[in-house]
């Protein structure tokens, strides 16, 4: 299943290739999935979510990671959620889980965070697929001047809202 698409065409010429592949467990998961993607529009960086599972479809999965030319995968899973972990197995670029939350919630968080040495996955919170967009943006920001000056614009959004909201608080 392929939801949205920001900078998808029909040709998926080279400019149309999503930037941040984001890739859900299940259906399930979308809401988690919107949220990263609207951060990364926020951006303006291309992206594209598309449902893939570790468990239940493994060839899928693999084929998917190893044909993309996405630059960051965000991947987002719950239960026993080896989604990250098997993305992380097929490709040297970096990996962004997000857990989801569920009737336990340290399920999925450990099943990302306790990867062995050697296959890393970076972790961001339970259901916080804007940070994990956010996260995707600072490893593109890197080489990216104009995608860093819109993270320090983003930061400084947050810090006028808070003085903002203090002046609210403090009537
Ligand atoms: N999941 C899907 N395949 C393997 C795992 N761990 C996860 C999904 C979802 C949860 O299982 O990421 O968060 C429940 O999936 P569903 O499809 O039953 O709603």
């Amino acid at each position: 299943m392929v939801v949205p698409i920001l900078f998808r065409t029909r040709n998926r010429s080279v400019q149309s290739m999503p930037v941040v592949l984001i890739i859900l467990g299940s259906k399930s998961d979308l809401e988690i999935g919107k949220k990263a993607l609207t951060m990364l529009q926020k951006f303006g960086v291309g992206s594209e979510i598309v449902v893939a599972s570790a468990h239940r479809t493994p060839e899928r999965l693999w084929k998917m990671v190893r044909e993309s030319d996405a630059k960051v995968f965000i991947t987002i899973a719950g239960l026993a959620a080896a989604l990250p972990g098997a993305v992380a197995s097929y490709t040297t670029k970096p990996v962004i889980g997000v857990p989801v939350s569920g009737a336990v919630n340290l399920d999925s968080i450990l099943s990302i965070v306790q990867m062995p040495p050697g296959i890393p996955v970076a972790a961001v919170g339970l259901d916080r697929g804007e940070n994990a967009a956010i996260l995707a943006v600072e490893m593109l920001a890197i080489s990216d001047v104009r995608l860093a000056g819109k993270l320090e614009e983003y930061r400084k959004e947050m810090a006028d809202k808070i003085e903002k909201d203090s002046k609210e608080v403090q009537g």
